[in-house]
């Protein structure tokens, strides 16, 4: 097909289960042949490499490449074999004095294979545990080439990245869709070495200074006790630290508000969330921000939605990341940057800027765009890349530069300090996934895991015996040169600045930005939160935060709690709204998103597989949910269902579609009634769990269609036909139509009740 997004949504279609087409995304690896219900008995021929454990190998001084080929070192040939490269003729049987007998200690292979298990599990991040990643290429546009010299920011330079999304609280085996902050860590793998963007999709902050972080960490995890609960903030804990330490009030609040509940990782925006420093060729430095803008829009889940997501798929955002990028259609994300002149004061319209519980409206600094992010390669082995990939806020390339952000400072230690204990030992740089497509000359030699054979004999400067190599650079020669900025003189002190104390201010700037529909989920958010705790002295004091931020929050909240809204301790801050940082209001391209069509035994299959081809035309993604799995009717109008009324939830659609039975005069499909109304307009109504899948959908705000007969069930299930954002139309594609023009929109807000 030539349109490759039409082609990319039908591939999502046909990955799923249900549909007889394998699937088989990794690149250089030949299609695996159909499995069959018997267990192969011959060798076939050898897997080829994967491709990401062919990185550029480590160079020793002398600039030869060292260690072995990269090629042999994945598991890739037909032959089982040990670590040592022996070939084996049984790996499921201990070697015994006789089948009955003892087990022998001799049992070389047995004793390898059980103590590598054993060792299996590395320490898991102490923070962003949970992760999805994927390989990709950054496009810049040359934008930003009059403010840095950054090789990979000039015109038309294309950069391989790999990128790891991830939650921030829970643990390796958490969930997906929990309220909290998304990682944001894009590793680019730069002519001059590698340069990490580690942030966030919230781009303030909790804490202003690192010192503060195992505090801020050790609260939001959980209690120490009984280790609950997981991966998520609604707990005295958290709300004991954060009420009391009020320069938290900003990030918490943008956790309360949607962007705690992203709809998919595709669809966040990221954030550098410190003021970095660029550097150009004539040594001017210019203060940015760096922001991620997904091409799909910014949009997020519902709360229940994600509560039930959560039970019902809890890899929702990684399978979401990864079937999309299998099937072609490759989730982009433009980089811009706002820019600041590079003052003493560091300050931007009286926002200071090293403060990382700010932020600068867009509305007083545009973000400008410097270049486009592509994610186009799934991994070939999670374990190699997303675990083991370390990023590091300090790998910078020469034109990026780092400012006094006291949060940022001590970022700078622990990146590189914690791999350390995650990784087993300071040779992490030369995992295939860390290692730099730069060549690396350093004099850094031995330690734990150590797998590069250097060949020079002098790792030490100066030297003769390597004819001086490695030999130092200057900023002609590329080198990264630090920006002599000046350091006011100044006494040691352990102190914030003052502009450090207004910690309401942008919270309300915030509050005020968002729509009636945005504040009712921020105050739902809050009030679910708060009505975990069990401690009534934290509820009161996080009321006497919101009080600060806006009375009719603070109000709303308090009346969820059965609690009395206090009164402000800070007068209420004069700010302009943002409107940028609404999410509500907009359209954005539908691609990608998933419809739900329910059919019954009786319904008009024909109409059902015009259906399914206009999704797939319109570059959408359908799912046919039927009773059961396997096939829905027979002869040439089958369909293939790819959820049955038993797996099918609401929550995997973006919009359901009701499919009718056949017109009129048309008997193929089933019995009538005696009005002569054909049954399948009744059947799936009659399904609870049909009529549980549309009434969710309703109440999550989602597009809903039926087509002629499908009304049915749309009364049974509670569902007013004349609501807004329900469709009822003559034909199944002129149903889709208008879900279509809906889904531009991402929900039907009317919906939602809001007070305002
Ligand atoms: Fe951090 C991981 C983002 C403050 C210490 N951080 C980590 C990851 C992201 C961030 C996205 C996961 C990277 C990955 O996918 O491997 N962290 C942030 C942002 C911050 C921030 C946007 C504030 C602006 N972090 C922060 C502070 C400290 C850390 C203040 C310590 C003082 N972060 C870590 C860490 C982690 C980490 C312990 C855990 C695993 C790792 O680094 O490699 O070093």
């Amino acid at each position: 097909e030539a349109n490759p997004l039409k082609r990319a949504s039908r591939k999502i279609a046909d990955a799923l289960p249900g549909d007889a087409a394998p699937s088989d995304g990794i690149p250089g690896r030949p299609a695996l042949e159909e499995p069959s219900l018997e267990e192969p008995v011959a060798p076939r021929e050898p897997l080829p490499p994967k491709p990401d454990q062919t990185g550029p190998a480590t160079m020793s001084p002398t600039g030869r490449a060292t260690g072995a080929d990269q090629a042999d070192v994945a598991q890739a040939g037909s032959y089982l074999t040990t670590a040592q490269g022996a070939r084996l003729h049984d790996t499921d049987h201990s070697l015994k004095a006789g089948p009955r007998g003892p087990v022998l200690l001799q049992d070389h292979h047995l004793r390898e294979k059980v103590m590598h298990f054993d060792h299996e599990r590395i320490p898991e991040r102490v923070v962003h545990a949970r992760g999805a990643a994927a390989h990709g290429v950054f496009q810049s546009y040359g934008t930003a080439a009059s403010v840095t010299k950054a090789a990979f920011l000039a015109k038309d330079v294309e950069t391989p990245v790999f990128v790891r999304f991830s939650t921030v609280l829970g643990s390796r085996g958490s969930a997906d869709t929990v309220r909290d902050t998304r990682g944001f860590a894009t590793k680019f793998y730069t002519q001059e070495g590698v340069f990490d963007l580690v942030g966030n999709n919230i781009p303030v902050f909790f804490i202003q200074d690192a010192i503060k972080f195992p505090d801020v960490i050790h609260a939001g995890k959980p209690h120490p006790d009984r280790e609950i609960p997981q991966a998520q903030s609604a707990h005295d804990t958290f709300w004991d630290f954060v009420s009391l330490h009020t320069e938290a009030t900003h990030h918490t609040l943008w956790n309360m508000s949607d962007r705690g509940i992203p709809r998919s990782y595709r669809m966040m925006e990221g954030f550098g969330v410190h003021t970095f420093r660029l550097v150009a060729a004539d040594g001017s430095t210019t203060l940015v921000k760096f922001h991620w803008k997904p091409k799909l829009g910014v949009h997020s889940l519902v709360w229940e939605e994600a509560q039930i997501i959560n039970g019902v798929d809890p890899d929702f955002h990684r399978r979401d990341l990864a079937d999309a990028i299998e099937a072609g259609a490759y989730p982009q994300w433009e980089l811009g940057i706002q820019t600041f002149p590079d003052t003493p004061e560091q300050t931007f319209e009286g926002i200071d800027l090293l403060d990382p519980t700010n932020i600068v409206p867009e509305e007083l600094a545009p973000v400008q765009p410097i270049g486009l992010l592509t994610l186009n390669r799934n991994p070939a082995d999670f374990f190699a890349e997303t675990e083991q990939v370390a990023f590091h806020v300090g790998h910078l390339v020469p034109g990026i530069d780092i400012t006094d952000d006291p949060l940022l400072a001590g970022r700078l230690f622990s990146y590189l300090d914690t791999q350390i204990t995650r990784l087993g030992g300071p040779n992490f740089p030369q995992l295939p996934i860390n290692r730099p497509h730069a060549p690396v000359n350093d004099m850094l030699r031995d330690g734990m895991h150590q797998t590069a054979v250097h060949r020079g004999v002098a790792p030490y400067r100066p030297n003769s015996l390597d004819g001086g190599c490695p030999f130092t650079a200057g900023a002609a020669e590329g080198a990264y040169v630090e920006t002599p900025v000046r350091v006011p003189e100044a006494t040691k002190v352990r102190e914030a600045p003052e502009s450090f104390a207004d910690h309401f201010s942008q919270p309300r700037r915030f509050w005020l930005s968002m729509s009636p529909v945005e504040r009712e989920h921020i105050i739902g958010a809050y009030t679910f939160e708060l009505g975990k705790c069990y401690e009534q002295a934290v509820k009161e004091r996080a009321l006497r935060t919101l009080a600060n931020i806006d009375p009719e929050l603070c109000e709303q909240v308090a009346k969820g709690l059965g609690l009395p809204a206090p009164e402000p301790t800070v007068p209420l801050a004069d700010v302009e709204p943002s409107p940028a940082l609404s999410q509500i209001g907009g359209t954005w391209p539908v691609d990608g998103r998933i419809i739900g069509i329910v059919a019954g035994p009786d319904s008009d299959l024909e109409a059902v597989h015009a259906v399914r081809d206009a999704v797939l035309e319109a570059g959408m993604v359908p799912l046919v949910v039927g009773p059961t799995g396997g096939v829905l009717g027979s002869g040439g109008n089958a369909v293939m269902t790819q959820r049955s009324y038993v797996t099918a939830r609401s929550v995997e659609f973006d919009a359901v579609l009701l499919a009718g039975p056949p017109a009129v005069g048309d008997d193929a499909y089933g019995a009538r009634d005696a009005k002569g109304v054909p049954s399948a307009a009744l059947r799936p109504a009659a399904d609870p769990r049909v009529a549980l899948l549309l009434s969710e959908a309703f109440r999550h705000g989602k597009a809903i269609g039926a087509w002629a007969g499908g009304e049915a069930a749309l009364a049974a299930a509670g569902v007013p036909a004349d609501a807004p954002g329900v469709v009822v139309a003559g034909s199944g594609p002129a149903a889709l139509e208008q879900l279509r023009a809906l889904l531009a929109g991402h929900r039907v807000w009317e919906r939602f009740d809001t007070r305002n």
